[in-house]
């Protein structure tokens, strides 16, 4: 089982461990050891016993001459590492006891690591599922991402009003990586192309230097880890002499500011960024790092003779952001390598896959011609020759070129480059087919398959829920940690007055721990016994936050009406943050923190209807939300969701789904049964139709009451000053492109099927069982392992 671990460290063990790492390598004695110190102490003791296995993987990778997964992602949202570490180890029981006979508090030293917040949401925290499901199924792979000294910006609300603070998570050391400083690569930008007898030579105006950092993850069980390479840009000339002698400081300072400035921020938008040249280059300099050095690697390993390379290298694009692999990949081999065009763009096409995260037409990235031409002119060139060379062989219609109107678009390129195209849930995919890729879909009808997402069971139930972990060892065994299918077994139970109970009481515990947290750090006071209803995910118009906030308005209007009549107490939670420049977003925020305000003070409708918005949401704060959700809010509008993540977690957790048929909501409602799912809304065809359907918004609203009510009650200026949300009231009246609208009433009346089978509580708790039974499809195991199969062809 676990051929470097079959001595697992006894409690007595991991406490000399502990002791020795923060005597020499923090060189802190006891007495006067903080909590960080400890912390440290406690990683590098963790550390050390990942590091066996991870070097033994290596040298099987190598020894066997195994193909590798190579994952190219601009995001990788891993949150923290110790506990994940710990669990995946099975060391929880000696740690705990190592710990307290260290006389230390193990939450306090867990909650000491910052997360680390490569990521914006979704794409990003499934990046860092996929490693760790890689790593537990033991298939030899490379994460490769940016090391971003500031990742997603921290959120504060201010007069209810977000405000963004930047990141700090490396202003400390960060006890899980090593550098590398024999793995740099030079990355060159602009400058220009010079041909002769037909060999072209890229002559950069500019360079600098990929350093690589590697974190190891860890696998379930300790048996496998793999490397996630993160690349720092570091200047190729530290500071210019000539200015710091004339006494220039800042000048001479210049060129090390520049380069560092491609691995500073990430850019905290989820679904937009186009058209700044720092993320352009950002997107080359990981891109370029990772070619680099997955062909060094196979030269090393197998020769150079790069016609294998598609026997040993699979590469997935984690969607389009880093889709200039198939021009760089293509320029290493011909202009460095000495492959001719053909054979280069044969093999690339044999090696790079492209999944497609996103149907929204803006998030669909396009570079100027011009743009592209300034800071990578030769990929221009390689750009052209693919198209050329897809127009000859394919006879597509115009409208299909990679360059249009003096844009590079990114979707096409990734397309027409890739080995195989997925979607990420089977309605998702559905639409990757029938809409924006419908013409390349036709001329490569074999191309596109689906891989719906997952999520890993290790991190979001053993790792987030004990009580819930604790009560499936104890009823099915084990065994579900690493096989999630066998959640199955729980069907047996559904029925068990003993087993609900259990559970029930499960839940209570969360919630009980989530209520305290939330008194502590807001000042809401929460009923444990109430509903909590949760919905936490980016800010976002699609995603129907608004309606949502619309619906509790509209509730406590008719609480008010009839105080005495037998409502269930709710509470509502919010969590996410919205990309800084996007005013509507931050409006949402705005509204539902006024109206949190008002209601939570409310004497009369206050024993049935609370709200609480915790801010800076993030992977941390997922962890204890989803675990002590009674019900999860998957909201969107129907064909706008790719997929979503979030929800996976909620039902895995026994949180019951009010839903729309978007993404893998659909998938979740076929498991688990339609009858215990509360579904809404229009469907994805339905809402193509109604948005066509002129006046729509207004139409809708004149229909419904309590829409009108809500409306009005913001107009009025009920939850603070109505001129903040004039542009939003004016643009759900007239424009409503999220159809929040057409959807109002039918999701109210879900919602209150919602408090009436909250009532039997015997059977919400069954209903909730047959939800965690029916969520083994859910891991990303499952996931990966389509990908090995369909994709990758590995294992
Ligand atoms: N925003 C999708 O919107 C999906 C994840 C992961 C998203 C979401 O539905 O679950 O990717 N897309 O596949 C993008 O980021 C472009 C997301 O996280």
């Amino acid at each position: 089982m676990r051929p470097d671990l079959t001595e697992l460290p006894s409690a007595k063990s991991l406490a000399d461990q502990i002791l020795y790492h923060l005597t020499h390598t923090q060189g802190r004695g006891p007495e006067f050891a903080t909590v960080f110190d400890w912390r440290l102490a406690v990683s590098y003791t963790i550390r050390d016993l990942i590091v066996t296995p991870w070097m033994a993987g290596h040298r099987a990778s190598r020894d066997q001459k195994l193909k590798r997964v190579y994952y190219l992602s601009m995001e990788f949202l891993i949150g923290r590492i110790l506990e994940d570490a710990i669990i995946n180890l099975e060391l929880e029981p000696q740690m705990e006891e190592a710990l307290s006979t260290l006389g230390l508090d193990e939450h306090e030293i867990l909650d000491d690591e910052p997360d680390a917040a490569l990521g914006n949401g979704g794409l990003g925290r499934l990046a860092a599922c996929f490693m760790e499901s890689l790593s537990s199924l033991g298939v030899p792979a490379f994460g490769y991402g940016i090391r971003y000294e500031h990742g997603l910006f921290r959120q504060r609300f201010e007069g209810g009003q977000q405000v963004e603070a930047p990141e700090d998570w490396l202003n400390q050391p960060h006890p899980w990586e090593f550098v590398r400083i024999d793995y740099s690569y030079t990355i060159g930008f602009k400058g220009h192309v010079e041909t002769v007898d037909g060999q072209s030579t890229w002559l950069p105006g500019e360079s600098v230097i990929a350093r690589a950092y590697d974190t190891p993850v860890i696998g379930w069980q300790g048996n496998w880890a793999n490397t996630l390479r993160l690349w720092g840009a570091q200047p190729t000339n530290l500071f210019d002499l000539h200015r710091f002698n004339a006494g220039d400081y800042a000048a001479a300072a210049e060129p090390e500011a520049l380069a560092r400035t491609l691995s500073r921020v990430l850019y905290p938008d989820d679904t937009t960024d186009q058209g700044k040249e720092l993320r352009l280059k950002q997107e080359y300099f990981l891109t370029s790092a990772a070619l680099q050095d997955i062909i060094r690697r196979f030269v090393a390993e197998h020769g150079e003779n790069l016609a294998h390379l598609p026997d040993k290298v699979a590469i997935q694009l984690n969607d389009t952001h880093p889709a200039i692999a198939g021009p760089e990949l293509i320029r290493l081999l011909m202009d460095e390598h000495g492959l001719s065009f053909p054979e280069a763009l044969d093999l690339s096409r044999r090696t790079l896959n492209y999944t497609n995260h996103t149907l929204l037409p803006e998030a669909l990235e396009r570079w100027s011609t011009w743009l592209m031409g300034q800071v990578l002119p030769r990929h221009l060139q390689i750009i052209q020759m693919i198209d050329d060379d897809h127009r000859a062989s394919t006879h597509r219609p115009a409208h299909v070129a990679i360059v249009q109107h003096d844009e590079v678009r990114m979707g096409e390129l990734a397309f027409i480059m890739a080995g195989k195209v997925n979607g990420v849930s089977a309605l998702h995919t559905d639409l990757v087919r029938s809409t924006v890729f419908a013409d390349l879909h036709k001329l490569h009808p074999d191309r596109i398959v689906n891989e719906t997402n997952g999520v890993t069971p290790r991190r979001w139930l053993r790792l987030a829920n004990p009580p819930l972990a604790r009560l499936l060892d104890q009823t099915i065994g084990t065994g579900w940690t690493g096989d999630l299918d066998q959640l199955d077994g729980l069907k047996a139970h559904a029925a068990d007055a003993a087993f609900l109970e259990a559970l029930r009481d499960a839940k209570r515990q969360n919630k009980e721990s989530l209520s305290n947290g939330l008194l502590a750090d807001l000042g809401v006071k929460a009923d444990p016994d109430a509903l909590f209803d949760v919905q936490v995910k980016r800010m976002h118009e699609y995603k129907r936050q608004l309606l949502n906030i619309l619906e509790t308005i509209a509730l406590w209007h008719r609480i008010h009406a009839s105080p005495n009549g037998d409502w269930v107490p709710r509470l509502k939670i919010f969590g996410g943050k919205a990309a800084p420049g996007y005013w509507i977003a931050k409006t949402v925020i705005h509204l539902i923190n006024d109206v949190a305000r008002t209601i939570n003070d409310d004497p009369v409708t206050s024993k049935y209807l609370k709200i609480a918005y915790p801010p800076n949401y993030n992977v941390s704060m997922a962890e204890k939300l989803i675990p002590a959700a009674d019900l999860s809010e998957q909201i969107s509008t129907a064909g706008k969701e790719a997929s979503g993540t979030g929800n996976m977690k909620f039902t895995m957790n026994g949180a019951l789904t009010i839903g729309t048929l978007d993404g893998a909501n659909v998938e979740i409602r076929d498991l688990v049964g339609p009858e215990n799912f509360f579904l809404f809304g229009l469907t994805a065809e339905e809402a193509a139709q109604e948005k066509a359907r002129p006046g729509h918004a207004r139409l809708a609203i004149e229909k419904s009451e309590d829409m009108q009510v809500a409306l009005q009650l913001i107009a009025e200026g009920r939850f603070g000053r109505p001129e903040h949300y004039y542009a939003l009231l004016d643009r759900t009246w007239n424009d409503d492109p999220f159809l929040v609208a057409s959807d109002f009433d039918d999701y109210f009346a879900c919602q209150r099927r919602v408090d009436a089978a909250y009532k039997d509580s015997r059977d919400w708790d069954r209903m909730s069982t047959l939800n965690i039974a029916s969520s083994g499809f859910f891991s990303s195991d499952r996931t990966i392992r389509g990908y090995m199969k369909d994709i990758w062809k590995v294992g």
